[in-house]
């Protein structure tokens, strides 16, 4: 089989300014509503600096400030990202049009008429100049057995696995599920359905198979990718059987391709395929197909206000310029380095800051198969050793785990080759973030606390970015990342000037990097992210903006909550429990934990009459959202109660079950909405109660 050249049909960042100067030169300043502003492409006519000569976006930026460039991404975004677009990928056909977006229209789009391949971006353009420099290590749950694979291994890799999808019949646009923890096989999966132009979906391998039937569903998988167990803290996970579980409501699934993690043979059935097997068989070159800028890249499940997880669409070019960006300047990522993101690549984290982002930079990523705590907790800290790894980045839920053992654990290893750590998922308080910048770093590395979500596709508030001479505030001094305007909402929705303000965060510009829309639902996506603050971006995040001109993250403003950094909403949660036959009613709200941020409290109205076990049906429950969900989203508390507290209209009032759950009821707030103000001192007596029961219970163990 002949390979695409793409090397043959990429151009060169001066052409591209050229053509664009020339068209809107002809189209002429007179033309523009704005003076000055071609409305074609709008670029400035007049300010536009000399001519980047091709390839040196990086050497040129290394002149500018980070202050200007920033100043430069925000006052003009067509220059700043056409230029990194032209000079960081790999084009086979160069885009015509830096952005056509419409917030308000919920359009958005970039390098308009381009076409690229990802997987030539973060392999083949590597292969070419260093074939045998490693691409993963993968750090497997046994320390001490890590396995390296090279940029042309995992080419081969990814091929052989891209020709075996497309002899089973998956073609451009097919969406593809996998269900794998972090592994090569994983990483080539989600590679070789960017080789084809076939959608991934990740689906992280801790979900139960009701979770992964749901999302396949939605997406209406044609093939499963899978292994057939994991293993993590030096325990076996079936995962094989949990995908037969699901794919049985799956019709739109045609195959499963089954992996071999462990020895143990996997009972095959009618859809299965054994894919190292398969693999074999197959050529390890596959042409790469040329795909549009805005062809779909993959499918992302994360949860929202309701019950059904929201599938994120992420398209090519954007989503990969700005993970590889973000990779290298919020990290301070340089050639040679060894990248550790612990993040399994289930999540967004792991799919930008593991896969796209380092591997489009050539750079030698980790794949962390294990535990924080396997088998002691000075395993991050030995791996680092081990490995010489650069960059740590990590959430703070394991941090705060692991500081709670005796800094030993950490100082008896050699942590010199840490250059830059970083903290992601939730909020870091202050406690985490000294111990992993004193202790972790010896005081010596940057902590970049990086703000983003499954939606912005990468990083988007951390602390350095924006200027160099920044000083690093634990805890807090975030700034907006190249192209990023951040702003504060106020309670009539205007947005907040100046220092000193908080409300609702929004982004008022478009970014290469932020998801295109819901996957079957665009209208869902308009009106989540676009609709609350018309022409912006909504988070969904509370944030406030200090007197020196920083960011710092409040947490979620819906209901969406964040247990170890994982995201959960509440109303999943409570779709679940309502399945229980005694159960009418329920509400799930988060409360603080000291570990995991925060857990599920459940508030539950039992019927009549079954409430005569409510210790069996409590635990009836929590196996219902074990095996809707996952196990991490079983709620730590539940408190039986009569009813719930009301409004008039028949809202549930969260912010009084939130007061009571954190005994905080000293002052409840407005409460003249409320049906019956008297279900507030039931409720509260009821958890009084169980207060103590817990606390004898805890005595007695
Ligand atoms: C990357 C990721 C997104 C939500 C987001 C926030 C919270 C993430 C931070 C943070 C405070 C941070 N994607 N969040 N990072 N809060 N400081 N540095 O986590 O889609 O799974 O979650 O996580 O609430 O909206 S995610």
């Amino acid at each position: 089989m002949q390979r695409i050249n793409m090397a043959a049909h990429s151009s060169s960042g001066t052409g591209f300014f050229r053509t664009l100067l020339s068209r809107c030169r002809t189209s002429g300043p007179g033309k523009s509503r704005t003076p000055g502003l071609c409305q074609q492409h709008r670029c400035r006519l007049s300010s536009l600096p000399p001519l980047p000569p091709p390839g040196t976006w990086s050497s040129r930026l290394s002149r500018l400030s980070h202050r200007d460039l920033y100043r430069l991404s925000v006052t003009d975004p067509d220059q700043f990202w056409g230029s990194a677009a032209t000079d960081r990928l790999r084009w086979v056909k160069l885009f015509q049009r830096v952005r056509d977006c419409d917030l308000s229209g919920g359009k958005i789009s970039w390098f308009l008429g381009g076409k690229l391949n990802v997987s030539v971006n973060c392999l083949d353009v590597h292969v070419e100049k260093h074939p045998d420099r490693v691409a993963l290590i993968w750090e497997r749950d046994e320390p001490g057995t890590e396995v390296k694979v090279t940029y042309r291994e995992l080419l081969e890799t990814t091929s052989r696995l891209a020709n075996a999808l497309k002899s089973y019949g998956i073609e451009k646009g097919d969406r593809v599920a996998i269900y794998m923890p972090a592994s090569p096989l994983a990483v080539a999966a989600m590679l070789a359905c960017a080789r084809i132009g076939a959608v991934h979906t990740v689906v992280f391998a801790g979900f139960s198979s009701e979770a992964l039937s749901g999302r396949i569903q939605d997406a209406q998988c044609k093939a499963v990718v899978t292994c057939n167990q994991g293993v993590r803290g030096g325990r076996l996970i079936d995962l094989k059987s949990t995908v037969d579980a699901a794919v049985k409501s799956c019709p739109s699934v045609q195959h499963v391709f089954v992996s071999q993690r462990t020895e143990q043979p996997a009972a095959m059935g009618e859809l299965d395929v054994p894919l190292e097997k398969v693999m074999s068989c197959q050529s390890s070159v596959c042409p790469a197909e040329p795909l549009d800028s805005e062809d779909v890249l993959f499918l992302l499940y994360t949860s929202g206000s309701t019950g059904k997880p929201k599938g994120i669409v992420h398209t090519q070019a954007g989503y990969l310029l700005y993970a590889s960006l973000t990779h290298q300047y919020v990290f301070d990522y340089r050639d040679g380095d060894v990248f550790g993101c612990v993040a399994d690549v289930g999540w967004i984290t792991g799919h930008s800051y593991v896969v796209y982002g380092p591997l489009c930079n050539g750079a030698t990523t980790v794949l962390f198969e294990s535990t924080p705590v396997y088998p002691n907790p000075g395993r991050y800290w030995e791996t680092v050793q081990r490995l010489r790894i650069t960059q740590f980045y990590g959430a703070p839920t394991a941090l705060r785990l692991l500081l709670k053992y005796d800094e030993s654990w950490v100082k008896k290893y050699d942590r010199s080759s840490l250059r830059t750590l970083g903290s992601v998922g939730e909020p870091i308080n202050h406690e985490a973030w000294h111990w992993f910048h004193s202790v972790v770093g010896d005081g010596r590395c940057p902590l970049v606390d990086t703000w983003w979500q499954t939606e912005t596709g990468g990083v988007c508030i951390a602390p350095r970015p924006a200027e160099e001479a920044a000083p690093i505030l634990p805890a807090m001094a975030m700034r907006p990342f190249f192209g990023i305007q951040p702003v504060v909402m106020g309670d009539e929705g205007e947005p907040l000037p100046g220092n000193s303000v908080s409300g609702a965060l929004c982004i008022s510009q478009p970014w290469p990097g932020m998801a295109r829309s819901i996957y079957g639902d665009h209208q869902r996506f308009v009106d989540a992210y676009l609709k609350p603050y018309p022409g912006y971006y909504f988070t969904g995040d509370g944030a406030s903006r200090s007197e020196d001109g920083y960011y710092q993250i409040t947490g979620r403003m819906d209901d969406v909550i964040n247990v170890s950094g994982h995201r959960l909403g509440t109303a999943e949660i409570e779709d679940a429990l309502d399945e229980h036959p005694a159960v009418p009613e329920t509400a799930v709200i988060g409360i603080p934990h000291d570990i995991k941020g925060e857990v599920p409290f459940a508030f539950v109205v039992l019927k009549e009459g079954v409430g005569g076990d409510p210790p069996a049906v409590l635990q009836q429950l929590r196996d219902l959202v074990a095996t809707k969900i996952a196990k991490y989203a079983v709620p730590e508390h539940f408190l039986v109660v009569k009813r719930l507290p009301k409004t008039r209209s028949g809202k549930i009032m969260r912010r009084i079950l939130r007061k009571v759950a954190t005994e905080t009821t000293r002052d409840l707030g407005d409460m003249s909405t409320l049906d019956d103000p008297s279900v507030v001192q039931e409720i509260i007596e009821a958890h009084e109660l169980y207060r103590k029961q817990r606390s004898q219970e805890k005595k007695k163990n």
